[in-house]
This record gives structure tokens, sequence and C-alpha cells, in this order.
């Protein structure tokens, strides 16, 4: 077939591994004779993480494709830059500014700086993001979900006494483990979609949700309005990667979100939760782990077409792999 125009809704670690994995598996399967792939890729990132600190703008989700994709992360926390160092943050503690349990590393910084210099220069996420992401060949497009500022605030009982925290507060300060009651995407209402999500959903000839936080990630990018209706419209099918393997969530505290919201921690739960396209909801695919076989009688007879393969991204061979098997999954034939 054809190089596949492919759109993937993704998260921050999850969501980065994947990406890394899908462009191997497009390099690999419509080679452009130079490194490259003829299949265009085009992620759409959640921006719900985003925040204000030390006057700064800082979007976790967005950076961790970003330096993931261009292969300067740091494999092993899973956020920020390989090679860091912490001066600068030692002296904003120092001055009592910013989060003294939020790293904010120095090459991280130089980041931070350079994207609030061009957000002030009057540029909208979506060119900024454009604009960083030039430095290195990515071989994707990235795209914020929306360039408008919609933080995800986590409602939860602090001290016997109602509070709201910002989403990064309440996952790296209380490492999720206060409750959350409920998650809100402050000032959603106006929101709108980035200028190239909804031309990129329409001509897209698959689209794939990354196997990222079903609630603060994929379901905070669907909560942007005119995003689930550009979703649904899409001509090509939509396949999703479960982010829960064996009953756990494979990183993130995906359990602390989807306990709020009442959804339990299983691939078929997720799978179901996203539900069928057929009967109104996502997903005309599912990819589960081989450790959950059975949800896949289960989600089949929900009329989500679902394949147990393994889900456990290794490293990029692995995820490849799993790339793979989520465009065959999509496209139906073994050799997408
Ligand atoms: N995660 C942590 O666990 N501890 C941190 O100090 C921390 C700092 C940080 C700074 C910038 C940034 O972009 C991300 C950072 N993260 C940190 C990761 C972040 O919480 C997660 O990447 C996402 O928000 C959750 O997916």
């Amino acid at each position: 077939m054809p190089a596949p125009r492919i759109v993937v809704l993704a998260g921050g670690v999850g969501g980065a591994k994947f990406v890394r994995g899908l462009r191997r598996h497009a390099r690999a399967a419509w080679p452009d004779g130079a490194g490259g792939s003829t299949a265009s890729i085009t992620v759409v990132a959640n921006t719900g993480d985003d925040l204000w600190l030390a006057g700064l703008r800082i979007t976790p989700d967005l950076d961790s494709l970003l330096y993931a994709l261009a292969g300067v992360n740091d494999t092993s926390r899973g956020w920020g830059r390989a090679g860091e160092s912490e001066r600068v943050s030692g002296e904003l503690a120092a001055y009592g500014v910013g989060w003294p349990w939020f790293t904010l590393g120095d090459l991280d910084l130089g980041t931070h700086i350079a994207r609030t210099a061009l957000l002030q220069q009057g540029l909208p996420l979506s060119a900024v993001v454009e604009r960083l992401s030039a430095r290195w060949p990515l071989g994707v497009r990235l795209v914020p979900a929306t360039d408008d500022e919609v933080e995800t605030h986590v409602l939860v009982q602090e001290d016997g006494a109602p509070r709201d925290l910002h989403f990064e507060e309440w996952w790296v300060r209380t490492r999720a483990k206060v409750p959350a009651e409920a998650f809100v995407q402050v000032g959603v209402e106006t929101a709108k979609p980035a200028p190239p999500v909804v031309p990129a959903l329409a001509q897209a000839d698959v689209v794939l949700l990354a196997p990222s936080n079903p609630v603060v990630s994929i379901g905070t990018i669907l909560g942007i309005p005119g995003i689930r209706e550009a979703l649904l419209a899409t001509p090509g099918p939509i396949v999703g990667v479960s982010p829960i393997i064996g009953g756990s969530a494979v990183r993130g505290m995906a359990d602390a979100c989807l306990r709020a919201i009442g959804v339990e921690t299983s691939a078929a739960a997720v799978g179901a939760h996203y539900g069928s396209r057929r009967q109104g909801g996502l997903l005309d695919g599912w990819l589960v782990d081989t450790s959950d076989e059975a949800a896949v009688a289960a989600l089949e007879e929900r009329d989500v077409p679902t394949r147990a393969v393994p889900l456990w991204m290794h490293d990029d061979e692995a995820s490849a792999a799993i790339a793979a098997e989520a465009l065959a999954l999509a496209l139906g034939s073994r050799t997408a």
C-alpha cells in the first residue's frame, strides 16, 4: 500500500517511546531512500500538564516527545535532558522561586527560556513547537492539541480541606498518592484545536492512540472542543494501544487516574472506556498485551476488534513491532 498519513494522539513518556517505535517501523516499511520515510507522522500532544513556573512556560509532554525523538532525553528518568546539571535550579531554590520538588535542569531551562521568549514575541504554541523542533531532524511533526492554555487541575482533599492542585503538583509532589476526586481542564470551554490538528485528522489514513494515560493525556486531548468530533470524522481507522499491562499501569500512575473516573485498571476496561467506534465510541481496533489474552474475547463482544501482542516497550525494536501490529490491525494487512 502507498505510504500512509498517520496521526498519533500521545502523552509524554509512554507516548514518546511509542512514537519512536512508529518512526522506526515507518522508516523500514516505507523508506524514502535517505534514511527517512515517505509515510507522514503527525503527533498531537497533550498540553494539559503545561504550567507557568519561575516565569517560564513549561510543556512536559511536548518536551518528553521532543527530547525522545531528538535522542537527547534522559532515558532513565523518562523526562528531561540527558547529561543534565542543576546549577540554576539550586539558585531558584535559594531564592524560593519555583517548586523545590520540581527539578528544572539547566539544559531543560534552555528550552523553557527559548519557548517563553518565542511566546512573548507573539508566536502561538504550535509555531513555537515547530521552531524548537526544527533544531533536530525528528522525522515527525509535533503539534500541541491546542494553542490555548488549558491546564489540568486535580481536585483533592488535603489536610482535611478541599484543594485544587495543578496536575504537576499532584503528580510530582504527592506522587498521585492523594486521591484525585476529579480532573478539571481549566479554561477548556473556550479552547480550540491547534490549527494543524483538524486538517491532519481529516486527511489521516490511520489514527493511533498511543499507550498514554487514558484520562490525563488521551482524555485531555479529546476534551478540547472539536477534537473528538474531528477524530470520529476521520476517514481512516482508529486503533489504540493499551497503557495497562496485566492489570497494572506500566509506568505512570494511570491507575490513580482511572480510579478517579471509576474505570478499572485493566486493558479490557480501558478498551471499553474508549468504546467501539461502530457503537459511538472511538476504537476500530485495540491492542492488549499477551498477558491480557482474556480481554480479547471481552472486547470482541463489545464490537472492538482486539489483538493480544507483546506490549512492553523495552527498546525501539519492541516499540516498532507494536506500532507495526497497530498499523496491521488498522490497515488490515500483516505487512502494514
Ligand atoms: N517528574 C518528576 O517526577 N519529578 C520532577 O522533578 C519533574 C520535573 C520536570 C520538569 C520539566 C518537565 O517537562 C517534566 C518534569 N517531570 C518531573 C516529569 C513530568 O511530571 C511528567 O513528564 C509528565 O508531566 C507526566 O506525564
